[in-house]
């Protein structure tokens, strides 16, 4: 473990990121004078929608180009005598940025100050858990908690296994049954159930919080409440798996648009296209984010990648060479965690798999998942 450096280790302080561009036009006395503070509390290319610490929200444009400000960012506003338009002159240094590396692979960040990310996934759309593992991966890069949270469980709600998912809320009792909601495909048998009980019980394994439930529903809603409370939250994942549904429910004023009925068979749709921030009513703030095709963590050193894996990091210690990266290593502690079962074969082979992107070794295909 010590090989890992302290930036990245569980439980220590992520890095404060340097903000470069844009700190100058506050730089001398007046314009400071001028200024006051601000969340962005969503953007989308050049327009931001800013909050001020009574609670306003307005629109506000960023001063010169090289300014560029993501959802969650503080900034400094400045608002001149007979402009409409207040001006983000200066961001405040965040004290954590997650991103992504995009298709080009150039690094784009997706919000700044968070400290959880809750990845969703559900039965429907059919869910890739090496997007999954990545988004946690890219978590831990970054130096924040996640979360794994299984949503549309009532989609597998069973007579024989009702703990899944409780009875609906009355005023929904006259939602429609998942074969009509998605008249593409039936809805999962109870093999895939298993399936997802057996994946549940990996991401619980390997160390991270999981919650089931259903965001359409309002069921299974209290435990993840609760752990949201102190949290500044983006919920990333798939197109589809019910982020803004999550959201509505956890902040009802939020009333965002989510994928309509009609929509909910065409999986590439993205309802989405901002992320924007809510104040959960008793604490804490959620980010909802435009959903994904592929989500891949900016680059880490191979090294480092086992961070994003908690249950290889863990392992790790024993391993006869303090280099090991875990592939064919004599000595391997991990190796014999992954053979004995103790760590989830499918888990493993997406450590390799990140690896093998990170390395630039991987066939066009892999880089393009
Ligand atoms: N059965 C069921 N359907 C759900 C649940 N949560 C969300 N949905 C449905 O799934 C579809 C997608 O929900 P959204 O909340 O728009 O998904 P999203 O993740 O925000 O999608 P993007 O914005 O495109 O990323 C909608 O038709 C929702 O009604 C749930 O718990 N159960
Ligand atoms: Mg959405
Ligand atoms: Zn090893």
């Amino acid at each position: 473990m010590s090989r890992v450096p302290k930036s990245f280790a569980a439980g220590t302080e992520s890095p404060r990121h340097a903000v470069q561009a844009g700190s100058a036009a506050a730089d001398d006395a007046e314009s400071a004078a001028s200024t006051f503070a601000a969340r962005v509390v969503e953007s989308f290319g050049r327009r931001t929608i800013v909050e001020t610490p009574d609670g306003r929200r307005q629109a506000a444009i960023l001063f010169g180009k090289k300014l560029a400000v993501v959802c969650g960012d503080r900034v400094l506003l400045r608002q001149d005598p007979g402009s409409d338009a207040a001006q983000i002159v200066q961001i405040e240094p965040r004290a954590t940025l997650f991103s992504r590396t995009d298709s080009r692979g150039r690094i784009e960040p997706l919000a700044a100050n968070l400290t959880l990310v809750a990845v969703l996934a559900a039965p429907l759309p059919a869910p890739d858990f090496y997007i999954l593992d990545r988004y946690l991966a890219g978590a831990a890069f970054a130096g924040l908690r996640s979360a794994v949270i299984f949503n549309k469980s009532d989609l597998l709600a069973d007579a024989n296994e009702t703990a899944m998912s409780g009875a609906p809320r009355e005023e929904q009792a006259s939602t429609p049954k998942a074969s009509d909601r998605y008249p593409g495909g039936p809805p999962p048998e109870k093999a895939a159930y298993k399936d997802l009980r057996t994946i549940v019980e990996q991401y619980r394994q390997a160390g991270y919080p999981v919650f089931m439930l259903s965001a359409q529903h309002g069921t299974g809603m209290e435990e993840l409440h609760e752990f949201l409370l102190p949290q500044v939250t983006l919920l990333a994942g798939q197109s589809g798996v019910g982020k803004t549904t999550l959201l509505n429910c956890l902040v009802p004023e939020a009333a965002r648009k989510t994928r309509s009925l009609s929509d909910s068979t065409e999986e590439g749709r993205h309802t989405t296209v901002a992320a924007a921030l809510f104040h959960l009513p008793s604490g804490g703030e959620l980010i909802d984010s435009p959903g994904v095709r592929d989500y891949a963590p900016a680059p880490v050193e191979d090294a480092n990648i086992q961070v994003g894996w908690p249950e290889i990091l863990q392992r790790a210690a024993a391993c006869r060479f303090n280099n090991c990266m875990h592939l064919r290593e004599p000595g391997c502690a991990v190796l014999a965690a992954v053979n004995s079962g103790d760590i989830a074969a499918r888990r493993y082979e997406s450590y390799k798999r990140l690896l093998n992107v990170m390395r630039g070794l991987a066939p066009d295909y892999e880089r393009r998942r």
